[in-house]
C-alpha cells in the first residue's frame, strides 16, 4: 500500500465521519459492547463499505484514548481519539458554536476563538492520518460534514492517489456570510482538496462555486472549479431516507393501532398539530409556538379541540446557545398552557425526550398537520419521514422554504418562518383543507420520494465519485 506496507492499508472504500457508526452501550451486568447507531446514514453507506475490507474512520463518542480498530458489520472501524479539551474546542466550540450558526444564516451569533480553530486543525489532521493509513492504493474516500472540512486537502497531500469526495449535510452560506470566518481561506482550500463536493441543494453548490471564484480568483464554470491543476465538481445530492422501510413501519398494524391510541390519550382532539426536532435554535420551534399561541388568542383555534404536540429531543446540552433556547421554549409552553389549557387538557404537549422510532411513526400517522419551520436546514429528514409515513394519503405538511426539503417537496404548504402572519395563514389553510386536496398533495410528494430515497442518494454520490477515479 501507499502508506508503506502497513497491512491495514487495503481498504478500497473509506468513509470518514465525525462519529463511528456504532455506540458503546453498557449492559446491566456491567459489560460494554458496540451497538450499531440508529439512523439512516449507516444503513445507506454500509453496502458500499462492508465486505471487501471497507473502513469507517470516526470518533467513538467519548473523550480519552481511542479503542483499537475492530470489525463490525463487515467494516473495519478505525476509532479516532479526542481529548476532553478537543471535545470542548473542536466539537462543541469550532463545530457547534462557530460553524453551525455561521452556516445556518447566523441565526445565533457565531463565536470565533483561535484556540477552537487550532484544535479543529489538529483533529482534522488526525482524521486525515487515520484515513491515509487505511486506504488502499487508488481508493475512494468519502468525507462527511462540517466537522471535517480540512480533511480532503490534508488527505490529498498525504495520498495524491486517492479519489476524494466530501458531502456537507448542513447548508452552505452565501459569500457575504461565509467571509466572516477568520479562517475562510483555509476552509475553502480544505474542501477544494476533494474531487467532488456534494451539497444538499443546488443553491448551496452555487454558493461554494461563487465563493471559490471570488475569494481565490479561480476559474469556475457552471458546477466546476479549476484548482491546482485539477477539476473540482460541486453539485447537489439531496439526502433522503429509507422510504420503503419507513413506509412499512408506519403502515404496520401495531403502529396504526398506536396512532389511534395516541389520539385517544390526547383526549380525542379534532386536530393534532405535530412538531419533531432536535432541540436546536435553527429549527424554529418558537415560530410554531408563536403561530399557535396567536391563533388561540385570535379565537381562530381552540384548545384542547386542537392541540400541538412538540417532540424536542435533547441536543448539545453543554453549548450555551442551547441552554438558553431551551429555557425560552419551556417558558413559552408553560405560558400557553397556563392561559389556554384546561385541567387534564393542555394545549401544548411538550416532550423533551427521545422517543422510540415506532412511537415517532405513530405520531406521524396521528398528526393532521406536520409543522416543520426551520429558519435554515440542510435538508430536514422529519419532513420526508412524515410523507413516507402517510400511505393513507392523510395529513398536511407545512414546510419552511428554508429547509432543503422544500426544493423537492413542492406540494407542501410552504412558509417563510420569519413571516408569522404567513405561517398562521398556511397553518389554518392546512387545517381546513379538503381531504381530496391533501391526498393530491401527499401523492405528489410520495411519488417524488419513491424515486429519491437514501439508496439513490448514496449510489448517485458514489457513481459520480467513481466517474472521477
Ligand atoms: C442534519 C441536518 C439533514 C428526532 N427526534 C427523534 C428522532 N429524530 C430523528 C428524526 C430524523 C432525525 O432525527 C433528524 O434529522 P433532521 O434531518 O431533521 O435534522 P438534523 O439532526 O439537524 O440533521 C439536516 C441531516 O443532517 C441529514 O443530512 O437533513 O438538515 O441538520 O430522522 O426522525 N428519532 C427518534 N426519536 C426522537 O425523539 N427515534
Amino acid at each position: 500500500g501507499a502508506s508503506g506496507g502497513d497491512e491495514r492499508a487495503d481498504s478500497p472504500v473509506v468513509v470518514v465521519a465525525n462519529r463511528l457508526p456504532v455506540d458503546q452501550v453498557t449492559d446491566p451486568d456491567g459489560t460494554t459492547r458496540w451497538q450499531r447507531s440508529p439512523g439512516g446514514l449507516v444503513t445507506a453507506l454500509e453496502p458500499f463499505v462492508a465486505g471487501r475490507g471497507g473502513a469507517w474512520v470516526g470518533w467513538s463518542g467519548s473523550a480519552g484514548e481511542a479503542p483499537e480498530p475492530f470489525e463490525s458489520g463487515g467494516m473495519q472501524l478505525i476509532p479516532v481519539s479526542l481529548s476532553e479539551e478537543e471535545v470542548d474546542r473542536y466539537y462543541e466550540g469550532m463545530s457547534n458554536a462557530s460553524l453551525w450558526p455561521l452556516y445556518h444564516d447566523v441565526v445565533e451569533k457565531p463565536e470565533y476563538h483561535r484556540t477552537w480553530w487550532d484544535a479543529y486543525v489538529q483533529v482534522n489532521k488526525r482524521f486525515a492520518d487515520r484515513a491515509a493509513e487505511v486506504a488502499a492504493e487508488g481508493a475512494i474516500v468519502w468525507v462527511h460534514d462540517y466537522q471535517l472540512q480540512l480533511v480532503p486537502a490534508m488527505l490529498r497531500q498525504r495520498r495524491p492517489d486517492l479519489t476524494i469526495g466530501f458531502f456537507l449535510h448542513i447548508p452552505f452560506p452565501p459569500y457575504e456570510l461565509f467571509t466572516q470566518l477568520p479562517w475562510r481561506s483555509a476552509v475553502v482550500e480544505g474542501l477544494l482538496g476533494a474531487d467532488l463536493v456534494g451539497f444538499q441543494r443546488p443553491s448551496a453548490a452555487a454558493n461554494f462555486v461563487q465563493l471559490a471564484r471570488r475569494l481565490h480568483e479561480l476559474p469556475a464554470r457552471g458546477t466546476t472549479i479549476e484548482y491546482d491543476g485539477r477539476t473540482v465538481t460541486a453539485r447537489a445530492f439531496p439526502i433522503s431516507i429509507d422510504v420503503a422501510a419507513f413506509d412499512e413501519l408506519a403502515s404496520s398494524p401495531d403502529v396504526v393501532k398506536r396512532a389511534a391510541e395516541i389520539r385517544a390519550e390526547l383526549g380525542n382532539p379534532e386536530r393534532i398539530i405535530l412538531g419533531v426536532d432536535r432541540l436546536d435554535y435553527t429549527k424554529g420551534i418558537a415560530v410554531r409556538l408563536n403561530a399557535f399561541q396567536e391563533l388561540l388568542e385570535d379565537g381562530v383555534l381552540e384548545a384542547p379541540g386542537t392541540v400541538l404536540v412538540q417532540v424536542a429531543t435533547p441536543s448539545r446540552e453543554r453549548v450555551e446557545h442551547y441552554v438558553h433556547m431551551r429555557e425560552t421554549i419551556e417558558q413559552q409552553v408553560g405560558h400557553i398552557n397556563g392561559i389556554f389549557g384546561t385541567l387534564g387538557g393542555p394545549a401544548v404537549h411538550y416532550i423533551n425526550q427521545s422517543v422510540p422510532r415506532e412511537e415517532l411513526a405513530a405520531l406521524y400517522r396521528a398528526a393532521d398537520v406536520m409543522l416543520v419551520t426551520p429558519y435554515r436546514d440542510g435538508m430536514n429528514l422529519v419532513a420526508k419521514e412524515y410523507v413516507a409515513a402517510r400511505s393513507d394519503l392523510g395529513g398536511a405538511l407545512v414546510l419552511s422554504e428554508f429547509a432543503g426539503a422544500a426544493a423537492e417537496l413542492k406540494q407542501a404548504f410552504l412558509v417563510n418562518p420569519h413571516d408569522i402572519a404567513g405561517v398562521k395563514n398556511q397553518l389554518v389553510r392546512a387545517l381546513r383543507a379538503e381531504p381530496a386536496e391533501l391526498a393530491k398533495r401527499m401523492r405528489g410528494m410520495r411519488r417524488h420520494l419513491a424515486r429519491n430515497d437514501l439508496e439513490h442518494w448514496a449510489t448517485s454520490f458514489f457513481d459520480a465519485l467513481r466517474a472521477q477515479q
